[in-house]
């Protein structure tokens, strides 16, 4: 087992990560730079280096200064957190060519589910269903007129080094499509200095819903279900669910078992999600995530498997401390992402946090890096806190969820608390009835 874990992160997730090492008998090195000189996940840790100026690029993803901090502390393992240098196929690579152990899965995984194209093909191989569209990458109109001719409209076309929703086209009319084409291959290359796209059927009314699976270097890779994340604001997750209010037992059961299989037979070690549109009744894959995600928990919550330890056995070369059968899923968890931004237009809003006082009681988990007094960066992401309950039902989860907000104290910056609250209150919402697109309609109203 590892003895001392570099964590190359901030925020919550470099306290999730300290407390999974903790428990686990191993020592921590926080990275920070000067901005988060005072930032929680440094009062935590064992040892701290400071890595660099306020900037990203200068500190959470300056990979010298990260890989001489794990040096000079003597740091076996590196764990990147979500984010930063999570899925950054060169770090992992360079993090194990100096002896110490990556955190994640292999940089060739990394690799092959970073670049969208070959992540699509590798899983379609593999068994996974996909959605329809073009057989590997477009150049030219003639092939994307054929593609277009045997799918139907709408399209949309994708950067092949694009994902999370950066670098697409939708296309509704054919004389749209050779433009389209165009202009996302340009943008493509100057946003990812890469111009490879591909075109799938756009789906109209689908729900996300990602499946979490582990694997170890030993050949087995288990699922812990599904979380639904179809509410988001311009590709941002607001809240996300587990199980989904639309998948029954049968189902998830039948994906996550093509998946396990799928993902075992790839060798995949580590945490992974993923990604699929979900519309009447039919899975399609879109994506692969390699890292831990900020929603992890919602899967914890009704698995009460910590996924964190998972990684960290799996990359010490342990075995799963779970085989498929093991895994029981107990009623449904939600997670609200509480941002230091205002509730319904989401401008931003750093500044000191003055008082802090979060909610507890029966299956309440706040996970966050705040206290009272901790002035916040306007350097990073500004989610500030997670606040996930569970239930042993989505009603009862609803329930807890308005009494733990209502107890939230969070004074000095406006939070997206209010939100959240007026979620709770929301028929679609509460019958579970949302697609992708639902959140910004509903605040589209709540704006005006
Ligand atoms: C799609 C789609 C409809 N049809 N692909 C957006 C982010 C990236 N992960 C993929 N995305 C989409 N791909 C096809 N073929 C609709 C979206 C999409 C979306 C997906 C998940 C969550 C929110 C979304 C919001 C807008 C569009």
């Amino acid at each position: 087992m590892l003895k001392k874990v570099l964590i190359a992160n901030r925020g919550e997730i470099a306290l999730r990560i300290h407390r999974a090492c903790h428990e686990m008998g191993i020592k921590t090195v926080a990275i920070h730079s000067t901005a988060d000189e005072d930032a929680m996940h440094v009062r935590l840790a064992d040892e701290s280096v400071c890595v660099g100026p306020p900037a990203s690029v200068d500190s959470y993803l300056n990979m010298p200064a990260i890989l001489t901090a794990a040096e000079i502390t003597g740091a076996d393992g590196i764990h990147p957190g979500y984010g930063f240098l999570s899925e950054n196929a060169r770090f992992a690579e360079i993090v194990e060519e100096h002896g110490i152990a990556f955190i994640g899965p292999s940089a060739d995984h990394i690799r092959t589910m970073g670049d969208k194209i070959t992540a699509k093909d590798t899983v379609k191989a593999l068994g996974i269903p996909v959605v329809p569209g073009s057989d590997g990458g477009i150049t030219d109109d003639e092939e994307a007129f054929r593609v277009v001719k045997e799918i139907g409209l709408p399209v949309i076309i994708k950067a092949s080094s694009g994902g999370g929703g950066r670098g697409m086209k939708i296309v509704r009319e054919e004389s749209e499509l050779s433009s389209a084409l165009t202009a996302c291959r340009k943008e493509s290359k100057a946003a990812f200095g890469d111009d490879a796209v591909y075109i799938e059927k756009f789906l109209l009314k689908p729900r996300h819903i990602e499946f979490q699976l582990i694997g170890d270097k030993h050949g087995n890779c288990i699922h812990l279900g599904e979380r639904d994340c179809s509410l988001q604001r311009r590709h941002q997750k607001v809240l996300e669910e587990a199980p989904s209010p639309v998948i029954d037992d049968e189902t998830r059961e039948r994906m996550g078992g093509i998946i396990s299989k799928a993902m075992a037979n790839l060798g995949y070690a580590g945490a992974g999600t993923i990604e699929f549109l979900y519309e009447d009744g039919e899975f399609y894959f879109i994506e692969m995530n390699t890292r831990v995600q900020v929603e992890h928990p919602v899967t914890e919550m009704i698995t009460g498997i910590d996924i964190v330890r998972e990684q960290i056995r799996v990359a010490s070369g342990e075995k799963l401390s779970y085989t498929q059968d093991m895994v029981r899923f107990f009623g449904h968890a939600i997670e609200c992402r509480i941002n230091a931004e205002h509730p319904f237009t989401f401008v931003p809003n750093p500044g000191t946090v003055t008082q802090y006082h979060p909610p507890g009681g029966l299956n309440v988990r706040c996970d966050s890096a705040v206290y009272a007094g901790y002035k916040i960066p306007p350097y990073y992401d500004s989610m500030i806190a997670k606040l996930i309950v569970s239930g042993y039902t989505r009603e009862g989860c609803l329930l807890r969820l308005k009494r733990s907000l209502g107890e939230y104290v969070i004074d000095g910056v406006t939070t997206t608390i209010p939100l959240h609250m007026a979620l709770m209150e929301n028929e679609d919402f509460q019958s579970g009835d949302y697609d992708i697109h639902w959140l910004e309609k509903f605040l589209e109203n709540k704006v005006e």
